[in-house]
């Protein structure tokens, strides 16, 4: 689609939304954000930094701000499954509340199992009360697997110890739009792990609706308010991956945006943690990263507020979020080095996608890379 005919399209989607009740008459999204001490100058850059992740022109900024004022139409109904709690941790527990914590706390009013007030038989209300009052209108974002089948009832959830399962079941049938947030929620992650002994499974096994994946164990702050925004402005489903993940987010290698890319291409290897290498900044894939086989854009976004991410911190990617990584990434701290690999992703390259190749291939991505990380070690005699 060409630039003014999407922005037309978007214009009307947010005058659309404009037109719903909002959830709170007393006070604005954008109110709230200068009480909170932002100036509209910060809001602004905060919504340049937005269109720019969501692979918008920079003239769509203005639009991007809208939505945001436009985002207390929509309630969020947020369930919790068997997980850490890790991605709402992402979002909510930073130091200072942050433009994207304060949009989200603002518009989880619904329901929210960390956030909210009520409990036992009171909480169970709110959610019945949320789904009946908004339904088909409210956005749905699950984070956990979720024990499923005969095994659903290793998760009950509230005073009637309604299952997990149920509850997803229940929530998903009614929802305008649903997201699996974390890796756990999107693929099973950590209690799929094997042996799976609660049978965990991923949001898209348990419902027949489309879900949107944002995985990550956890997902940054971005990426949740980014998937977010992109539904609000569009309304429909964003470019997915094989995995169903938006491409605005995961098209993209950690190892293609890596800042210590040019470390692996000239064979400058961290061959064990605190050497010289490892203050040097150097390429962290003979200490274990998986960086060459995950898609996701935290070098870019990073965590906390955008301080830092793993590889900037000097530990390796895990691979967190990828399908299955607690089982096929291997030993945190190796390279997969000549395994095979069994994943979305061939030796293609740097330019590889996960989309290109075609999921359940059994690679030699691993041989290649690994060969890589040999033969520039015996070109390069310093590592
Ligand atoms: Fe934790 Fe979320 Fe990991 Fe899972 O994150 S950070 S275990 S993805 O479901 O709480
Ligand atoms: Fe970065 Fe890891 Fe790739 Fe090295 S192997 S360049 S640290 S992503
Ligand atoms: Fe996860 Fe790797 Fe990013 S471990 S947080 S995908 S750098």
């Amino acid at each position: 689609m060409k630039n003014d005919t999407l922005f037309k399209t978007l214009s009307s989607r947010i005058d659309e939304l404009s037109a719903l009740p909002k959830l709170d008459d007393e006070k604005s999204i954008t109110s709230m954000i200068q009480e909170k001490g932002f100036s509209r100058r910060e809001f602004m850059g905060w919504a340049g930094a937005m269109t720019s992740m969501l692979m918008l022109p920079a003239s769509f900024t203005p639009l991007v701000a809208k939505a945001v004022e436009v985002a207390d139409r929509l309630p969020l109904v947020w369930l919790h499954m068997a997980e850490c709690t890790g991605c709402s941790e992402s979002l909510l527990r930073t130091s200072s509340p942050t433009i994207d914590s304060l949009i989200f706390e603002y518009i989880s009013l619904e329901y929210h199992e960390t956030i909210m007030a009520a409990s036992g038989y009171q909480a169970e209300q709110n959610l019945e009360n949320a789904m009946k009052r908004y339904k088909g209108q409210y956005i749905l974002m699950v984070e956990g697997g979720i024990p499923h089948g005969e095994s659903d009832f290793y998760l009950t959830v509230g005073a009637h110890g309604k299952t997990g399962q149920q509850h997803a079941i229940d929530a998903a049938n009614d929802a305008a739009a649903i997201f699996a947030i974390g890796t756990c929620s999107s693929f099973g992650g950590v209690q799929a792990a094997a042996p799976n002994p609660t049978n965990a499974q991923p949001l898209s096994r348990v419902t027949d609706k489309p879900v949107i994946n944002v995985p990550g164990c956890p997902p940054s702050e971005s990426n949740i308010v980014g998937t977010l925004l992109h539904f609000i402005l569009y309304g429909t489903l964003p470019a997915l991956d094989v995995y169903n993940r938006p491409k605005w987010a995961y098209g993209l290698r950690i190892h293609d945006a890596c800042e210590r890319r040019g470390r692996f291409d000239a064979g400058e290897f961290v061959e064990q943690f605190g050497d010289a290498g490892a203050k040097k900044g150097y390429c962290l894939y003979k200490v274990g990263c998986k960086g060459p086989y995950t898609f996701n854009n935290c070098s870019k976004q990073k965590f906390n507020q955008g301080t830092s991410w793993p590889i900037q911190s000097g530990h390796g990617c895990m691979g967190c979020s990828e399908p299955d990584f607690w089982d096929t990434m291997g030993v945190v701290h190796e390279p997969l080095a000549n395994k095979l690999y069994h994943t979305a992703f061939g030796g293609l390259g740097a330019d590889a996608t996960a989309d290109k190749i075609g999921v359940g291939l059994l690679t030699v991505t691993a041989v290649g890379i690994a060969a890589h990380a040999a033969l520039s070690a015996i070109k390069n005699p310093k590592v």
